[in-house]
């Protein structure tokens, strides 16, 4: 069953004054390695959870929010959040490398097009709980703790785009996981892979061409300056994972896991609203600008995209296998459920 919003964080503050009332938490401090600069999602996600593991423990756990930039690149976050170095870390695009079953939310065109509706089907206990999904971090030192829709992905370019044949040859910059470069190799374009960090000067260099990230990043990484189009195909979302160490997880006492959980679950509707917010507000910021065209697709011009991203599911199930296979089925069924 799906929560009506305010629903959950209502449960969840329920549980907080049950869960929270006998405990007393030795005192920690947990460093939360993030993809994005001060200002973005993750950030606000992170800082809530900070003050919310602060009220909740009455001060015994400390978290510190490293930014991008902070632990080195981006792979460079996920290894710190794999050997412990880090406990809690972002995961998504380039955690492809990482955790190959992650790339399922790359796939295009395969969610509703509600973002509330998707946003709790991803932090479901059939999906996010399932064995398939926890497994599939646990494997590789990890523990996923939520699933963090950032906003829809959208396009940029120096052309406009509404259909794939406007793509074609565009060396579009991808987050480096294979299942994106099939896709926008599907469409036509020819991606290539920037680290964050670089994709300012990239674009500017004309080195990458076209450029995929949600409202809020086009805009606080100045992206949009150096592109003269933002076109709305709302073809995915920008999804991350929240992560732990693996063995950190496994070693916290339950009452602690408990406090963890009710944040995460008063946080599903907080980030919801924090992102589309941001989303919102700094696309006004882009149009107040005004060196941008801003260009939406129709359904029609959508299902052309659509069509040609759905044989990239057997890429995805290729890649990763039974495991993956029965993610994405599982997913499906949800989305079916929902729609
Ligand atoms: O495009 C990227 O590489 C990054 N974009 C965002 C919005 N978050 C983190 C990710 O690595």
């Amino acid at each position: 069953m799906l929560w009506q919003k305010g629903f959950c964080a209502a449960v969840a503050l329920g549980l907080v004054t049950a869960g929270t009332q006998a405990a007393a938490f030795e005192s920690q401090t947990w460093r939360f390695g993030l993809e994005e600069i001060e200002g973005s999602v993750q950030y606000e996600y992170a800082a809530r959870f900070a003050e919310l593991m602060d009220e909740k423990t009455d001060g015994a756990v400390s978290v510190e929010l490293y930014p991008y930039g902070q632990l080195g690149g981006l792979t460079d976050i996920y290894d710190a959040a794999q050997s412990g170095a880090i406990q809690l870390a972002f995961g998504s695009g380039f955690l492809g490398g990482t955790v190959p079953e992650s790339q399922i939310f790359s796939l295009n065109f395969v969610l509703t097009d509600d973002e509330w509706t998707n946003t709790q089907i991803l932090n479901s206990d059939e999906f996010l709980l399932s064995d398939d999904f926890q497994e599939a971090f646990r494997n590789r030192d990890l523990h996923p703790i939520a699933v963090v829709p950032e906003g829809w992905q959208v396009w940029s370019a120096n052309q406009e785009i509404r259909t794939p044949e406007d793509m074609s040859g565009l060396a579009i910059r991808t987050m480096d996981n294979r299942l994106l470069r099939e896709t926008y190799q599907a469409y036509g374009a020819d991606p290539v892979t920037v680290e964050y960090g670089e994709l300012y000067s990239a674009l500017q260099l004309g080195q990458a061409e076209g450029n995929i990230q949600p409202v809020f990043a086009h805009e606080e990484m100045a992206f949009y300056e150096v592109q003269d189009y933002l076109i709305f195909a709302n073809h995915a979302q920008f999804i991350a994972t929240f992560m732990g160490n693996r063995d950190w997880w496994d070693g916290l006492d339950d009452d602690l896991k408990d406090v963890v959980h009710e944040a995460r679950q008063e946080l599903v509707e907080y980030i919801h609203d924090k992102q589309q917010q941001l989303n919102t507000d700094r696309l006004e910021t882009i149009k107040d600008e005004g060196s941008t065209e801003i260009v939406e697709l129709s359904d029609e011009e959508r299902q052309a995209f659509a069509e040609k991203a759905e044989p990239v599911r057997d890429v995805f199930v290729d890649m990763v296998g039974e495991r993956g296979e029965r993610m994405l089925e599982n997913l499906l069924n949800l989305v079916e459920e929902h729609r």
